[in-house]
């Protein structure tokens, strides 16, 4: 079955509001294969966030994503990248469909809730920067 990455961003963890989207994974039949509460140091955000490094905003992302915890999940379901970025939505939340995630619980381009993996390469490279003691 497809594998994918999904990570709870920091203003979520911090409104302890995680629950929220693990559920509502859940409810969508994902499996939760592997599932992990940390920190970003600035060498991984960098790395994560590497296509980005151009762009105007990649100092804000870096700052942003390194200021609180965050939480990854490793899904599973068939056509599993594609699915998740149907529930996730658009980035700006402000162009989300009703009844995505970005749509009941981003709040700003920046604080959108949510990151999901955009292929199934972006995916192995995430998981792998996320989960790389494993
Ligand atoms: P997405 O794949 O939907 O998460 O969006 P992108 O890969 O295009 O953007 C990565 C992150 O950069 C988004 F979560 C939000 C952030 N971003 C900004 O902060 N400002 C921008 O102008 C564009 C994106």
């Amino acid at each position: 079955m497809e594998k994918t990455f999904l990570m709870i961003k920091p203003e979520m963890v911090k409104a302890k509001r995680q629950g929220e989207i693990i559920d509502f994974i859940l409810r969508n039949r994902f499996n939760i294969l592997r599932m992990k509460q940390f920190s970003f140091d600035l060498e991984r955000a960098r790395d994560f966030y590497g296509i980005h490094a151009e762009k105007p905003f990649f100092g804000d992302l870096i700052e942003y994503i390194t200021s609180g915890e965050v939480i990854g999940l490793e899904l599973e379901k068939d056509g599993a990248v594609g699915a998740v970025r149907e529930l996730v939505g658009a980035t700006d939340p402000a162009e989300a469909r009703p009844g995505t995630i970005r749509y009941m619980y981003g709040a700003s381009l920046q604080t959108n809730a949510v990151h999901a993996s955009d292929s199934p390469e972006s995916a192995e490279k995430e998981l792998a920067i996320v989960f790389f003691e494993d």
